[in-house]
């Protein structure tokens, strides 16, 4: 009973970032561009998605994932070691790879992966 009243109290919590951030990209023209040519960004959601989650880039782009709100989310390799796993619970947290090799390279959530909360980077 504790328990689910601690995660309706959370999700309300998330549902207000969620509805604040809506707003703020709302303003922002509903582009996701990449800050410059040589750097990807993928935010990881108050909707617990990767946004956006498959992702074509070249050799040698950086790759940033950006952690939206104060929630606590995983970035982890899918049976490779591209990259350590990286977790983070802040809000503004920032994580970034640089793609050398090219390949396929699928990661997950670990608390958020029974949602679906899983991505691919595709560097060709
Ligand atoms: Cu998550």
């Amino acid at each position: 009973m504790i328990r689910s009243t601690v995660h309706l109290a959370c999700s309300l919590r998330s549902l207000a970032a969620g509805l604040i951030l809506v707003t703020v990209l709302a303003c922002d023209n509903g582009t996701t561009a990449p800050i410059d040519d040589d750097v990807t960004e993928i935010r990881l959601t108050s909707s617990d998605t990767f946004e956006p989650a498959d992702v074509v880039i070249s050799p040698g782009t950086t790759v940033r994932w950006v952690n939206d709100i104060p929630r606590p989310h995983t970035v982890t390799p899918d049976g490779h070691a591209e990259w350590e796993e990286w977790v983070t619970n802040q809000g503004g947290d920032t994580f970034e790879h640089t793609f050398e090799t090219e390949g396929e390279f699928e990661y997950f959530c670990v608390p958020h992966l029974a949602q679906g909360m899983t991505g691919v980077i595709r560097v060709q």
